[in-house]
Order: structure tokens, then C-alpha cells, then sequence
């Protein structure tokens, strides 16, 4: 009964996780009006988003989050999902090379700062070595 159990759980997980999708160019074109309105992120900032400059303050901490959210990379619980990272920065390829350093800025948050901290800290860090591999993950083919 508990190997019955925990093989349905495996399943479950398996099929839930199936549902994710490597992110376009078109949905991070959807989700960027969707979580700046939610934010009220004003639009000298989103402009500033729209030529890949983040300050690092609250707004765009969230930003990320909400954006990283919606992706399927990031939530508030279990904070980066590094399969998900490496299938969407590897784009198939590379992925034996991009895991340690998606990793290495993978962060399980010791110090318990709070998750737009969180989100933000391990895209600041992935984007300093590596913002060609990020802008080139969600430009259109
Ligand atoms: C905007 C929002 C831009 C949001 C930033 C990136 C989205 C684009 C690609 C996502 C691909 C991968 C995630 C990138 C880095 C995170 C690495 C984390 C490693 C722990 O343009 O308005």
C-alpha cells in the first residue's frame, strides 16, 4: 500500500510537471503588463525593464517575482524551480554546462529574506555572469 502510494504520488508530480512550457518571447510579452499593473509599476521603470536595466529596489524585486511567477521558475514556497531554469536558459542545449551556474545562483534563501528579495537575488546574480543566456532564452526564432 505505501509503494502504491508514493508511485502515485510520483506520477502525480511527473504529470503536473509535464504541463510546463520553455517561456516565449510572447509570454513574457503577456505577463510584463499583467504584473506591472499589479504592482503599479510606473512606466519610466517599465521602460527601463524594456532595456534590461533592474534597479534594485522593492517595485522591481516584486517585478521579477511576479514575471519569474508566472514563468514557472520561481514561487514564494520552494523558491527557484532549477529544472524548469535550465530547460528555459539551456533551450535544450548546453544544459550539462548552465545547471552549476543556474545552481550556484539558486539560492534556499538562509537568511529568510522575503521572496521579491529572494526572486531577485538569484536573477541579479545568474544576469551578472551570464545576461546573454537570459535575453536569448525568451528571444523569438
Ligand atoms: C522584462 C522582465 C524581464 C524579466 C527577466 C527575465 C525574463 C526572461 C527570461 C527568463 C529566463 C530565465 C530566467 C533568468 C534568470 C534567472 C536565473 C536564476 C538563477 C537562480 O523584461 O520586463
Amino acid at each position: 500500500m505505501k509503494y502504491f502510494v508514493a508511485v502515485l504520488l510520483l506520477a502525480a508530480v511527473v504529470f503536473a510537471d509535464a504541463e510546463w512550457k520553455i517561456q516565449t518571447a510572447e509570454n513574457l510579452n503577456a505577463y510584463r503588463p499583467e504584473c506591472a499593473n499589479s504592482l503599479s509599476i510606473p512606466e519610466d521603470k517599465v521602460n527601463e525593464y524594456k532595456k534590461w536595466n533592474f534597479p534594485n529596489d522593492e517595485k522591481t524585486q516584486c517585478y521579477i517575482k511576479c514575471i519569474f511567477g508566472k514563468m514557472g521558475l520561481f514561487n514564494e514556497k520552494d523558491g527557484f524551480n532549477v529544472e524548469h531554469l535550465v530547460k528555459q536558459l539551456g533551450q535544450g542545449k548546453n544544459e550539462t554546462i548552465i545547471r552549476p551556474e543556474v545552481v550556484k545562483c539558486a539560492d534556499k534563501n538562509p537568511q529568510k529574506t522575503n521572496a521579491c528579495q529572494w526572486a531577485y537575488r538569484g536573477f541579479d546574480c545568474f544576469k551578472k555572469a551570464h545576461l546573454d543566456l537570459v535575453q536569448t532564452s525568451v528571444k523569438k526564432n
